[in-house]
């Protein structure tokens, strides 16, 4: 087992992602300070299993890529979890934002802080705050496609669209400890 301590940097947690996908071993990611993400982290395709852990109370994952302080265009997802048992634990994951892409109908945003494609993820003494997913704009004023739809203080269930996390079908999640959404998700129709 791949033990990876003291990722206290962007850089360092990307680097660590992209070096434990592939390396034929179960993983440990040890998180031990707050990290603002200043673009979107490697899709996680864990090859075995794969433990993201804070250290210490508080350790904070945020989507603000761009450093405002708020939810806005311009930030990004948290985790995008392709493959492989996983496990989220002791995080608060916030200021997520999934942005469906423009065009006819518009793309759903799906996931704010978190978009489980397939995978069995367990999620355990997590916090989930300020997460957005928001639709793609239409065409000639058709609107925004789906996005921020249920789910938004948690886990949606299959094919939902939280703004919090989303699972595609055929994913699963189990949930423990605790999962507390801090601050208003708004939904945007
Ligand atoms: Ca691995
Ligand atoms: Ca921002």
């Amino acid at each position: 087992m791949a033990v990876i301590d003291n990722v206290d940097t962007f850089e360092k947690l990307l680097a660590a992602i992209n070096s434990t996908n592939s390396n034929g071993q179960a993983d440990e990611i040890r998180i031990t300070q707050s990290i603002v993400l200043t673009s979107a982290l490697p899709f996680i395709r864990e090859d075995v299993s794969l433990t993201i852990r804070g250290i210490g109370e508080g350790i904070t994952l945020s989507g603000d890529a761009n450093g405002n302080g708020i939810n806005d265009e311009g930030d990004v997802r948290i985790f995008f979890i392709e493959s492989g048992q996983i496990t989220l634990e002791n995080l608060i994951l916030t200021n997520g934002r999934a942005q469906g892409g423009d065009g006819a109908g518009g793309g759903a945003g799906l996931g704010g802080a978190l978009l489980i494609y397939n995978g069995d993820v367990t999620v355990t003494n997590v916090t989930f705050s300020n997460n957005q997913a928001i639709g793609g704009n239409g065409l000639a004023g058709a609107g925004r496609g789906g996005g921020g739809m249920g789910g938004a203080g948690g886990i949606a269930s299959a094919a939902g669209r939280g703004a919090a996390a989303a699972l595609a079908p055929g994913a699963t999640v189990v949930q423990t400890g605790r999962a507390v959404k801090k601050a208003p998700e708004p939904a945007v129709p």
